[in-house]
């Protein structure tokens, strides 16, 4: 074993969903290593004990892999899984780690962010119940690498990652996993795959978008078995820069998929994941279902879905996210949670029974099957919701608000702003939330104004300014925060929400219905000007 000196590196400090710098940053020599010793160092329980490796076949995935392997060779790991060509989406990680008992797993990806030598990279450590780590540990991880001297590392040749098989490195054993089959068994277990492929056998038009990410594998072993035909699943082949583009499924991005969804003979169905096939979006034909809605509407009618027929126990969202599903909840008489932004906050409360269903904005959604958010998973909860009601997407979400009434929503994203300037932004409405209440602006009065706080109701852990919000009475708000995944600059969330009731106008333009509430942000945080900007860079 070799233990070779080092010294620390600045800003190692994990973000929303661990640490993302750039592949020029994380290819520094001992950049990679100091983070994965101070991963191996604060959690003592991968000494002896199962560890599940994988990551999204971004650029530096299979470097990262050999180098991760001789480090946990040399720091007393006894077994490692590895999926096949070093691919495993953070679902399939959490899956495994589930159904092995693993201590623990490392998960190379910076999800959404974009690929190649010039673009990000990012690892992120989750615990022995398959999820993210907590803050506690993300912590005291970041705390190590303040302080690091050395790190240790076995000397071995590089392991074959494309060929099936076991093998041993220094007394470690190490298995090289098929990437697709214990999640492919755990998605069988929850659906009904009769029913959904009678979708496909009747004529249901059908495109997934895999962004030429992790879940192109994933998509073609599963909706092939469900009858989908391989032209249906566009960009299926995961390449280590994602065929250039971001693998984020938003209009702009996932702009084939749009394309197709919005043309007059565009498929019934349509659906994306992003880069390591955590996130989804769904759409029918001429219509977006927003990532708040789909929390919504999947906890409206999980009791149709065999993994949930005896219905769910409560339903998280992160505080951002709209309230869509809180009115389902209340319907359903059952407890919704706002959670700050990061699927880590949603753990306790599915490790404790508290909730079935969780979900983000940003996405995201899941449930109590495994510890992390689920591209392929919501869309599957989709067709089978589809199939039990005999009715499509469209149908299914006009339905939806003419029953709940409408939460109009959109996000608008400010990127790469100078750091400065966007948290000059943020201290400008900090410095205000105590006089905002009761301030009339257009048809709008202020009713709160704060900087949330949420107090884990399982451990009590507090985690503060978790962003700010604005409230009106009318039920409206806005929520504004720096994203925690940038890796340039700053990135400014602007997060607009209007709700409508079930009688009220349900099919209006989007922007339109919320440009009074992005009006009256702007004006109270001054946004536009300080940060130079005439329009958002992104609106989701
Ligand atoms: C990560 C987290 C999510 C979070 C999202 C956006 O997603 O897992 O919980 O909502 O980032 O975070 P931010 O607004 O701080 O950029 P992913 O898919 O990037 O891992």
């Amino acid at each position: 074993m070799n233990i070779t000196k080092t010294t620390p590196f600045q800003g190692q400090k994990p973000g929303t969903s661990g640490l993302r710098k750039t592949v020029e940053t994380f290819t520094q020599p001992n950049y990679l290593e100091n983070f994965v010793q101070a991963i191996f160092d604060c959690v003592p329980e991968l000494r002896g004990s199962l560890l599940i490796v994988g990551g999204d076949g971004r650029y530096y995935n299979d470097v990262a892999i050999q180098i991760i392997l001789r480090m946990a060779a040399a720091n007393g790991v006894a077994r490692v899984l590895v999926g096949q060509g070093g691919i495993l989406s953070t679902p399939a990680v959490s899956a495994i780690i589930r159904k092995n008992d693993a201590a623990g797993g490392i998960i190379l990806s910076a999800s959404h962010n974009p690929g190649g030598p010039k673009g990000d990279f990012g690892i992120k450590f989750n615990s022995a119940n398959g999820g993210p780590a907590p803050e506690s540990v993300t912590n005291a991880i970041y705390a190590r690498t303040q302080i690091i001297e050395s790190y240790k590392a076995v000397s071995s040749d590089t392991v074959d990652l494309s060929k099936r098989g076991e093998s041993r490195m220094s007394g470690m054993k190490i298995e090289i996993i098929d990437s697709v089959a214990d999640y492919q068994e755990l998605m069988e277990s929850l659906f009904d795959f009769t029913a959904i492929s009678k979708l496909f056998i009747s004529g249901m038009t059908f495109c997934f978008d895999a962004m030429h990410a992790v879940t192109g594998p994933y998509a073609k072993a599963i909706f092939g078995k469900l009858g989908v035909p391989d032209a249906s699943i566009i960009n299926a082949v995961p390449l280590p820069d994602f065929g250039g583009g971001h693998p984020d499924p938003n209009p702009i991005y996932a702009k084939e998929l749009f394309e197709r969804m919005f043309s007059k003979d565009g498929p019934d169905f349509g659906a994306a994941s992003d880069g390591d096939g955590d996130r989804n979006i769904v759409l029918g034909r001429g219509l977006y279902v927003s990532p708040s809605d789909s929390l919504a509407i999947i906890s409206a009618n999980a009791h149709l879905v065999p993994g949930y027929s005896a219905g769910i126990k409560g339903v998280a969202r992160s505080m951002p996210t709209s309230r869509a599903a809180d009115l389902v909840a209340e319907r359903l008489g059952v407890p919704a949670f706002e959670t700050p932004t990061g699927w880590k906050f949603f753990g306790n409360l599915l490790d404790d029974g508290q909730i079935t269903l969780c979900g983000e904005e940003s996405a995201g959604a899941s449930s109590d099957h495994i510890r992390e958010k689920d591209g392929l998973w919501a869309v599957l909860m989709w067709l089978n919701i589809v199939a039990a009601r005999g009715k499509p997407v469209t149908e299914i979400v006009r339905e939806h608000w003419q029953d709940y009434g409408r939460n109009y929503y959109s996000r608008h994203d400010y990127e790469e702003v100078e750091t400065a300037k966007a948290e000059s932004v943020m201290q400008r409405l900090r410095d205000q939330l105590e006089e905002l209440p009761g301030k009339v602006f257009g048809e709008e009065i202020i009713s709160a104004a704060e900087s949330f706080t949420y107090r884990d109701p399982v451990d009590r852990f507090v985690s503060e300014n978790q962003g700010l919000m604005v409230k009106f009475k009318s039920g409206s708000r806005f929520a504004l925060r720096l994203s925690g995944t940038g890796t340039v600059g700053a990135t400014l969330r602007l997060y607009l929400e209007k709700y409508e009731p079930a009688n009220g106008k349900l099919d209006a333009d989007l922007q339109k219905t919320l440009n009074p509430i992005a009006d009256i942000a702007n004006t109270i945080t001054g946004l536009k000007r300080l940060t130079d900007r005439s329009d958002p860079s992104t609106i989701s």
